[in-house]
């Protein structure tokens, strides 16, 4: 392969990834936190890592599985403990996202997580709010928060985190399913996802991560998702991938997240081409950025090493602002960036 994996080289007479237009539809803000800000909040908010130092903590991204992963996660989101933290965050997040040429952000975060470490759900909500502000103003990035119940946490917690955020119900784009799946169905969350609903949340939801296709039956019939999170594992079930392109219902895919959590053994093992084959609306995003290894340019790099030619990545890119929850004049607005950067080619 003559590609960089962080997209920053494109083969000879073809334009960098970087610049093709682009939504981020999977993206958990707090797996943007890089080592270096993870150590300077700590330092501000008096919270003590238990990792050595930066060189540390990085060592410590060697991946199993999900479980794996969640365990660091979560313990270095402890150091986010004001507004300001999560501002810094975004905007560090943002900065990275527009030099990888993306528009458009529908951005997860975990209020659940943050009320264990002393943060109500106003104070991180009012942070990211003021981090899209900056990337809107500087970058012309668009787009908004999708809320996310952490499955594996108690319902009641779900049901009582609904009751924090009705009254900001206005400040969300939607709610969103995630954390350890396999053991924690959708289905558990059938009643929370009609509550949501009913608060004007549009619903999606991670499914067919690690579990199976049946997972993602019950986040489509349950829940009444309007796409799946990852959804990879739709590809063992035929009658799902044709319910799936029939209705357009489309799969956000992290294909670097999948590689670093062994949900495939390597890249020419993925089932993204055979998805798309399918007729299933794929699009590509990059989750946990920090954890796993490259931004959302390099996700897009790591899907031109299984295959893809620039005009398949380009329809990508296009499937990304369709399936967003961004306004028509929106979409169609980005859908032209898309098409100007295939004429060029
Ligand atoms: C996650 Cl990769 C992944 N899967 C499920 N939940 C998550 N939360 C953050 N990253
Ligand atoms: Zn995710």
């Amino acid at each position: 392969m003559t590609t960089s994996s962080d997209g920053s080289t494109p083969p000879p007479g073809q334009p960098s990834l970087r610049t093709l237009p682009k939504a981020e539809l999977h993206l958990h803000i707090e797996g943007t936190l890089e080592p270096e800000l993870a150590f300077q909040l700590a330092e501000r908010n008096g919270v003590v890592l238990p990792f050595a130092d930066v060189d540390d903590l990085r060592a410590r991204y060697d991946f199993s599985d999900l479980q794996s992963f969640l365990d660091l996660y979560y313990s270095c989101m402890t150091v986010l403990r004001s507004a300001q933290d999560f501002t810094d965050l975004a905007v560090a997040y943002f900065a990275r996202a527009a030099a990888d040429g993306v528009q458009h952000v529908e951005m997860f975060f975990d209020p659940q997580v943050h009320a264990a470490n002393g943060v109500d759900a106003a104070t991180v909500i009012a942070g990211l709010r003021a981090g899209f502000a900056v990337a809107e103003e500087r970058w012309g990035i668009s787009g908004g928060l999708i809320v996310c119940i952490v499955r594996d946490q108690p319902v009641a917690s779900a049901d009582a985190l609904l009751d924090e955020i009705a009254p900001l119900a206005h400040d969300l784009i939607g709610i969103g399913l995630d954390s350890a799946e396999v053991g924690y169905p959708p289905l558990l969350f059938e009643d929370v996802f009609a509550r949501a609903a009913g608060l004007g949340l549009r619903r999606v939801a991670h499914a067919g991560e690690e579990a199976p296709a049946d997972y993602v039956w019950q986040a489509l019939r349950l829940l009444e998702v309007e796409r799946v999170d990852h959804g990879i594992r739709s590809i063992d079930d035929e009658d799902l991938l044709a319910h799936l392109a029939t209705h357009r219902v489309p799969l956000t895919v992290c294909p670097l997240s999948n590689l670093r959590l062994r949900a495939v053994a390597d890249l020419s093992m993925h089932p993204l081409r055979a998805l798309v084959d399918a007729g299933v609306v794929v699009t590509v995003n990059s989750d946990d950025p920090s954890y796993f290894g490259g931004y959302i340019a390099a996700n897009y790099e790591a899907v031109a090493e299984m295959g893809f030619d620039h005009r398949e990545l380009a329809a990508l890119a296009e499937n990304s602002i369709t399936a967003s929850f961004a306004d028509a004049a929106r979409k169609a607005e980005l859908v032209a960036a898309v098409r100007e950067w295939v004429a060029a080619l």
